[in-house]
């Protein structure tokens, strides 16, 4: 049994991580705003200990750290809105840097021994550059505060493990979806926002043509890596793409999305949104390199993403 903090923990990502590492039988610590995450996330366990708190909060964050000790750190905490990043950047900069940098430091001052630290990161660091697929070492152009923090913050983990010896890890995710996946800003991911207007019979509106491609990584796939990643020590002071290294455009997804829940999609289209990346897609080789593989395609994904919905 491992004792594991998860910041960000009653989010998406992270409470699905939550209910992995429980069931796992773990016990699990878990700092949460509640800003985008939801206390019904949280797994039901007596092994979890919730903190509604901020992670800009260092004197909080410190004092929990020095007190457990915790044997991993999985950082999922954010702001994750682009938009939001780019209305305000100071604040969200006190978030997804300087938390975590704060986090970081109270490691090393106060000679934690977490055997890995694992920050959550972005495709957005790429930015638009033309090269397809985008693998780690492809051209990094952080376009918004919220890019900018990542691949900062990445530089600061990976730095802290080069300058100072913490073993840190880095993973940027692509579009992550499935259960759980908060729709209620436009900047949510938009299979969860499709969901919602399939549940709720509402419109959608498609931005662009809808030729846009992406890729697409199941919820399942996305704690495989990250467990992957925590428990594999040679995975050290390094980045990793996780997705699925396959793509498809936002139509097909929709198509798809249609077939598995035997209902219509509602759709008004809008122009394209600012700023929009046009095609993204990974080469998943270096996280493949470590014994992953992503086991859920598109179509079993919505599936099973459907299923969930009708549960609830
Ligand atoms: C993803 C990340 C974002 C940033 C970015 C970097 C998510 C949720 N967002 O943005 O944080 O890392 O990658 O490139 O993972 N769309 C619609 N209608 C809607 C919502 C979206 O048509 O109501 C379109 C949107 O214009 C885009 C596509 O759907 O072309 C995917 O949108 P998204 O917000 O889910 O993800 P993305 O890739 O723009």
């Amino acid at each position: 049994m491992s004792k594991i903090l998860i910041t960000g923990g009653a989010g998406f990502i992270g409470s699905t991580l939550a209910d992995k590492l429980i069931e796992e039988g773990n016990q699990v610590v878990i700092v949460d705003d509640l800003s985008m995450g939801d206390v019904e996330n949280l797994p039901k366990s007596m092994n979890v200990t919730f903190h509604e708190e901020s992670i800009t909060n260092h004197f909080f964050m410190t004092k929990l750290l020095i007190t457990n000790n915790f044997d991993y750190i999985y950082l999922l905490a954010a702001v994750a809105s682009v938009a939001d990043s780019i209305e305000r950047p100071i604040e969200t900069h006190a978030v997804n840097q300087n938390a975590n940098l704060n986090i970081l430091e109270t490691i090393r001052k106060e000679k934690l021994t977490p055997k890995k630290i694992v920050f959550s990161s972005s495709a957005a660091v790429y930015g638009n550059g033309p090269e397809l697929p985008k693998k780690e070492t492809s051209s990094i152009d952080p376009m918004s505060p919220y890019a900018i923090d990542k691949f900062a913050t990445e530089r600061f983990m990976v730095d802290y493990g080069k300058l100072y010896g913490l073993p840190t890890v880095c993973t940027r995710f692509f579009n992550v979806y499935g259960p759980k996946q908060n729709p209620k800003s436009p900047y949510s991911g938009v299979l969860s926002i499709v969901s919602d207007c399939l549940v709720r019979d509402d419109i959608f509106t498609l931005f662009g043509d809808g030729s846009q491609t992406r890729d697409y990584v199941y919820i399942d796939d996305v704690v495989d890596a990250l467990l992957i990643l925590a428990t594999t020590p040679e995975a050290k002071n390094d980045v990793y793409n996780v997705a699925t290294g396959e793509t498809i455009s936002l139509v097909d997804v929709i198509k798809a999305y249609e077939s598995a829940s035997g209902r219509k999609v509602k759709v008004v289209k809008k122009e394209a949104r600012l700023g929009d990346v046009q095609d993204s897609l990974a080469d998943i080789t270096k996280l493949r390199g470590l014994g992953y593989e992503p086991k859920v395609n598109v179509t079993a994904g919505l599936a099973k993403y459907w299923d969930a919905l009708q549960e609830k």
